[in-house]
């Protein structure tokens, strides 16, 4: 009885291994890349609505924003609330003119684009993005913290910002897990 015993256990430990693995892999999920728009791009024609492309998706710190555009009649300006709202253009916080821009976003909280091209803003070629710290839930986000927690932007597709694990709590899981296994292994 010893030895079938044995092999049950150490059968049931590599389950339990197998679907502790299973629940790590997400963590090493890269950053989201986005693009704005989809594949409208970003631009005015057929009045775009990138409030509403927005709504619905949660952005991480580390995520990714592509704009792409025909850089001759557009560009990218990261601005403040208030120039994002009266779509002021004099004096943006960043300026992209590439045409495909990869702004990684880097800190919490809003983040305001507005194309600076006179009228385009007004027509609705503005972009206001919500980002929460990596590991934080959406909806229940709290202020941003002053720090910068930058990540490196992954050129990996990465599966929906949903399928997120907090790491913490994986790990709690894995080591629950393991002492199981343990506790198993030692029954008989
Ligand atoms: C854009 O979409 C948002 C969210 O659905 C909506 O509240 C807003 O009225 C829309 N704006 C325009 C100009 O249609
Ligand atoms: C735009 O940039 C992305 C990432 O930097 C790159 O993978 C892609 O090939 C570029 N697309 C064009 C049309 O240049
Ligand atoms: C800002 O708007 C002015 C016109 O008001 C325009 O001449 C200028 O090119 C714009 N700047 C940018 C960066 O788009
Ligand atoms: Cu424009």
């Amino acid at each position: 009885m010893g030895s079938s015993t044995r092999a049950w256990a150490l059968t049931a430990v590599a389950a339990v291994a197998a679907v502790a693995m299973a629940a790590i892999v997400p963590i090493s999920s890269a950053a989201t890349v986005y693009t704005v728009g989809d594949s409208i791009g970003w631009t005015i024609l057929n009045n775009p609505n990138y409030t509403a492309w927005a709504l619905g998706k949660t952005f991480y710190v580390g995520d990714t924003l592509d704009f792409k555009y025909n850089k001759q009649y557009h560009n990218v300006l990261e601005v403040r609330q208030s120039d994002y709202a009266a779509c002021k253009n004099g004096s943006a916080l960043s300026e992209f003119t590439s045409g495909n821009d990869s702004v990684v976003i880097d800190t919490a909280g809003h983040h305001y684009y507005i194309c600076g091209v006179p009228g385009h803003c007004q027509v609705g070629q503005k972009l206001d993005i919500l980002a929460v710290a990596e590991g934080q839930g959406g909806a229940t986000a709290s202020p941003p913290p002053p720090s910068s927690t930058t990540t490196s932007s992954g050129s990996v597709p990465a599966p929906s910002a949903a399928s997120r694990r907090d790491p913490p709590v994986v790990a709690a899981g894995l080591y629950f897990l393991l002492a199981v296994s343990a506790g198993l292994l030692q029954w008989h």
